[in-house]
């Protein structure tokens, strides 16, 4: 087991890259800026060890990642309706977005912070802890906020990403990571035949600006029920509007059904990779890169539509405007937590 670090200079920007690696040669890569995790390397069924996750060929692209490749996402992962909240009777009006909707904890979100980082050596695995604090008022949020995300690689091939995070004022807060997942190795397919199973009998209805409509509808008979098992290139000619409000993919959040079990498991049958995610979290969007152009240079291929799947465990925005969402609200001085893992094995 190692951890590397490798000065990268961008644009008069100092920033370190830092590389776990186990001791099967396993390793994740990322940045102190944003915690982007630039190349996770794993093995194929014979194998050859090739990179899972889309990322940039030139660092400096991701001083302007409007596509959030790899990076830690905050305060609030996902659409705040209107881009307005109220906590304790006092409305904030955070930055707005597409339609007037916050999107992803704003321009300045944590995606674009320098974090501090820590690394240590386990037995069985290599850990980094990025810290950051965000002042109270940062992006238009309550609370001065520090983080504490610890990325840990085993030696069973498993990447786990702790969060903690405490406030000075009652906030609203869900953290998340932003990595676009595809198992053929190097950008060599797209993710259209990867088999997803979710655990998730629930997902969150979109209207077309991508905002939860409050409705909270059952996958059964449709081309979200992922429980058995589906492949996302059903959505592609799909008559579904809720396929349709994502451009012919998924961008929606499903409600776990037991966060004791796998919560997604996904197979590349070509590379022989399998993903297991199992969270803490009550949901997750499900999002299949459906805005994805060919305009960007990635390390080993041009970007292009359904190119990688992010799985944004988290809670839910629509808890600010909707009854039996999955709450974002951060008591003061109260420990937010939450785990997420991820494991890479061949079959
Ligand atoms: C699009 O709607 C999607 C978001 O869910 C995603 O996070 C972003 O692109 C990268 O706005």
């Amino acid at each position: 087991m190692a951890i590397t670090t490798k000065p990268i200079a961008v644009e008069g920007h100092d920033w370190q890259l830092y590389t776990l690696i186990n001791k099967n040669k396993m390793s994740v890569s990322f940045l102190n800026y944003g915690g982007i995790i630039t190349e996770i390397i794993t093995p194929n069924k014979v194998g050859v060890k090739e990179n899972v996750v889309l990322g940039y060929r030139d660092y400096a692209d991701y001083l302007n990642n409007k596509t959030y490749f790899g990076a830690l996402i905050g305060r609030v992962a996902g659409r705040i309706e209107n881009s307005t909240f109220v906590i304790n009777g006092d409305t904030y009006h955070v930055p707005e977005g597409e339609n007037g909707h916050s999107l992803h904890g704003g321009p300045g979100g944590l995606h674009t912070k320098v974090f501090e980082i820590e690394t240590l050596e386990h037995e069985t695995s290599t850990e980094a802890v990025l810290y950051y604090t965000s002042e109270d008022g940062d992006q238009g949020y309550p609370g001065t906020v520090t983080y504490k995300v610890s990325y840990v690689l085993a030696d069973d091939n498993t990447f786990t990403i702790r969060y903690e995070a405490v406030s000075t004022k009652d906030t609203v807060l869900t953290i998340t990571n932003h990595s676009y997942f595809n198992l053929s190795g190097n950008l060599k397919e797209t993710i259209l035949d990867h088999d997803i199973i979710l655990d998730a009998s629930q997902f969150v209805e979109l209207d077309e600006e991508l905002i939860p409509t409050g409705k909270i509808l059952p996958v059964s008979g449709t081309t979200f029920d992922f429980t058995q098992g589906r492949t996302v290139r059903g959505a592609v000619d799909s008559t579904d509007p809720q396929n349709k409000v994502a451009l012919q993919g998924y961008d929606h959040y499903f409600i776990f059904d037991d966060t004791k079990s796998d919560a997604v498991i996904i197979k590349d049958p070509k590379s022989g990779r399998k993903l297991t995610v199992q969270t803490d979290q009550p949901g997750m969007v499900m999002y299949t890169s459906n805005s994805l152009d060919d305009s960007l240079t990635l390390q080993e291929a041009p970007s292009q539509k359904y190119l990688g799947v992010c799985l944004e465990t988290q809670s839910s925005p629509a808890s600010l405007i909707h009854d039996g969402f999955p709450s974002v609200f951060l008591p003061k001085n109260e420990v937010y937590r939450s785990k997420t893992s991820f494991r890479f094995e061949v079959e």
